[in-house]
């Protein structure tokens, strides 16, 4: 039988160990990423014995800077799962979307479940996810991981793109001119032998210096070099270092997204707000 792997990845508290749970009752065992203390989770789906879920450890972003980050780069770099459903704070979601972005540059499948529905529809914020959708470049869906409301459709969207070639994402998220100058620059002179849908990926890395990703590429020292001066230009006419510039890109897309796909209703009461009250 062949096995499914979905990887669970998303912030701290976004809810992933409460969707882990739904999704795989007790059928689950807890151990340690290998050779260090970090928790590590992975289960089976309730009646599917054919699928596991592993619970990545909760991350901000994929930059390689702390033992979590690593960890769950290295998962998703190495062992490539099938699918990864990630899991996004409705009521946080520009924060939570910066690491969706990173996500979305792994040539993975990628499903966005945006939890804590319940809270939202008491607030009376609104997502249009159908929207959020078209800009992603991947499905998205609304669940409550507490209510156990959307789960469902939610696993069967995962297995669905776990299975579709096609469902691997092209990032969709651009930034300022000279960025986007150096990203082509980079992509033409290194990366055009690998498939669109990670060129980009590899390309924003490699602008932020990522050394792993030059060993990853076996980049000779002359390759770098030349990379070098791509980015030390962009840096000079952004004044700022190449991490900060991609991170701020990141949030300047997000923030755009935002505009265009929430919306609060003021003085909002909810339909079990009216009953309580
Ligand atoms: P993790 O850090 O991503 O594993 O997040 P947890 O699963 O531990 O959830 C963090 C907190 O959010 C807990 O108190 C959960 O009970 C709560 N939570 C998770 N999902 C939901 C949800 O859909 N609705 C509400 N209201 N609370 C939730
Ligand atoms: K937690
Ligand atoms: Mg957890």
């Amino acid at each position: 039988i062949m096995t499914i792997r979905i990887a669970l990845a998303g912030n701290p508290n976004a809810g992933k160990t409460t969707l882990f749970n739904a999704l795989t009752g007790a059928r689950q065992s807890v151990g340690n990423w290998p050779g260090v203390t970090v928790e590590k989770k992975e289960g089976r789906l309730k009646n599917r014995p054919d699928v596991t879920v592993t619970d990545l450890p909760g991350i901000y972003s994929l930059s390689p800077y702390s033992l979590e980050e690593i960890i769950a780069r290295n998962y998703l770099l190495d062992e490539k799962p099938d699918v990864i459903l990630n899991i996004v704070d409705g009521t946080n979601l520009e924060r939570n979307l910066y690491l969706t972005t990173q996500l979305l540059e792994l040539g993975i499948p990628v499903v966005v479940a945006i939890n804590m529905m319940d809270v939202l529809a008491k607030s009376g914020d609104l997502i249009d996810t159908d929207l959020l959708e078209k800009e992603l470049g991947c499905e998205v869906t609304g669940i409550s991981a507490l209510k156990e409301t959307g789960v469902a459709e939610a696993v069967e969207k995962a297995l669905a793109s776990a299975q579709d070639p096609d469902a691997v994402p092209v990032p969709r998220h651009r930034f300022s001119g000279s960025v986007e100058h150096a990203l082509a620059h980079i992509e033409e002179a290194v990366l055009h032998d690998l498939p669109e849908h990670v060129q980009r990926g590899f390309a924003i890395r490699l602008f932020e210096r990522d050394g792993e990703t030059a060993k990853r590429l076996n980049l000779s020292d002359e390759w770098r070099a030349h990379l070098e001066q791509d980015i030390r230009n962009c840096e000079e006419e952004m004044d700022n270092d190449c991490e900060s510039i991609i991170a701020t890109e990141r949030y300047n897309w997000i923030s755009g997204l935002m505009e265009k796909c929430c919306r609060h209703i003021s003085n909002h009461l909810s339909v079990s707000d009216r009953i309580d009250a």
